[in-house]
């Protein structure tokens, strides 16, 4: 009997193999899908691996029968009918089986041993990042720091993984959500961004929260009359949260909507979205200021967006001098890189992250911990 164990990629590579290897009357014993490679569930490659046998035509008959002997177990007859061969399979099936998991267990612990004290290369670590969607220069910087605050002796997978994640947290910096800013008489915060990343909606989370949660008074402006369906999705937020709305056609017509709000905690203050192509952006920005003593923005950006085109955003509003990110679509997401990669760019702070169609549910504010974790893969 000829055992083997062969790692594939696929169960038809599996079958070429065996049948050079083994001949055409090989048996598979045990099929199952494993990782390989990487450390500690990082960069693992799934493999199938396929055991299989065959009974040795190569003896002689009579040192066959000796041989057999020996190695068999008890029960199994020596003389081959194709019954007893089924029996002996399904033996060594067993066995296969029990093994298997032997094996993994010592896999297991040797590659532990191997990465305490084998770290990877650096490079490895800049893929991995950029796996995560982290730019390239942000992951070489974040791995530079790394080199200079681990000593050599503690390098690590565990280590290095922990003050990446540390570094990437401080990247992150400070976050500044509404409730956290000092009252304004009333504060006004207005929120920017191209069409369809969720402003409106958001806008609707945010205010929600602050009347029900934080119990504030608020007024909401849209200036976003372009298309009628716009107006009645606000129209229909404020009448389900008792929060009045005023709609302006012009800028001019803020003035007397801001008188209206003028005794309210907080106005916000929806825009119509633009493309960041046009030119008007900052034409339609100034319009609106005019009228505004102080505006806090929020800059609303889709995480379905991908970073070129956020990056072409963000200059598009590079006219704003202070904005806080506000990333919506987080449950459209598979990577979360970009929301590290914008903080980088920009400089600015984080605010809110949007999860979902729901409101008020699906906002949260922008908690590092939390955003480090779906960038590293954690939640
Ligand atoms: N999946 C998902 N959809 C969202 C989220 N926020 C908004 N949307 C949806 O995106 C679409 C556009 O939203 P809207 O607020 O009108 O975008 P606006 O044009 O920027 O005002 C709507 O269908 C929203 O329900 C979110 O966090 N996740
Ligand atoms: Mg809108």
């Amino acid at each position: 009997m000829k055992v083997k164990r062969y790692l594939v990629n696929d169960m038809s590579e599996a079958m070429i193999k065996i049948k050079n290897e083994l001949g055409m009357d090989a048996v598979i014993l045990n099929t199952r899908k494993i990782k390989t490679g990487g450390f500690l569930g990082l960069f693992k490659k799934t493999v199938l691996e396929v055991v299989a046998a065959i009974d040795e035509p190569v003896l002689p008959k009579k040192t066959r029968q000796v041989s057999e002997n020996n190695s068999r177990p008890e029960h199994v007859q020596p003389v081959k009918e194709p019954v007893v061969v089924n029996s002996e399979m399904m033996e060594l099936k067993k066995m296969v089986q029990i093994l298997i998991e032997k094996v993994d267990h010592i896999e297991h612990t040797e590659r532990a041993v191997q990465v305490d004290s084998e770290p990877a290369k650096e490079s490895v670590y800049i893929d991995y990042l950029k796996e995560k969607d982290i730019q390239e220069s942000i992951a070489k910087k974040i791995m530079e720091i790394v080199q200079r605050q681990i000593s050599i002796n503690e390098k690590n997978h565990e280590s290095i993984l922990n003050a990446m994640k540390v570094i990437a947290r401080e990247y992150l910096g400070e976050v500044k959500t509404i409730d956290r800013d000092l009252p304004g008489n009333p504060g006004i915060y207005l929120f920017l961004g191209p069409t369809g990343v969720g402003k409106t909606t958001t806008l609707a989370k945010i205010a929600a929260r602050l009347t029900l949660v934080e119990n504030k008074s608020i007024g909401l402006i849209t200036a976003d009359t372009y298309r009628i369906a716009a107006v009645e999705q606000l129209k229909t937020y404020s009448e389900i949260l008792g929060i009045p709305l005023e709609v302006i056609y012009e800028a001019s017509e803020l003035e007397s909507a801001l008188y209206k709000f003028k005794d309210k905690d907080y106005v916000l203050i929806d825009t119509a979205g633009r493309s960041h192509k046009s030119k008007e952006l900052q034409s339609d920005f100034d319009e609106l200021m005019q009228f505004i003593d102080h505006a806090t923005i929020f800059l609303v950006m889709s995480m379905t967006t991908g970073f070129k085109d956020m990056k072409n955003i963000i200059d598009s509003y590079k006219f704003l001098e202070e904005y806080r990110l506000l990333f919506t679509k987080l449950d459209e997401a598979t990577a979360y890189g970009n929301i590290l990669n914008l903080k980088v760019l920009t400089g600015k702070p984080l605010s809110y992250v949007t999860t979902g169609q729901s409101v008020p549910d699906d906002i949260e504010e922008a908690d590092r911990e939390k955003i480090i974790q779906i960038i590293f893969d954690e939640a």
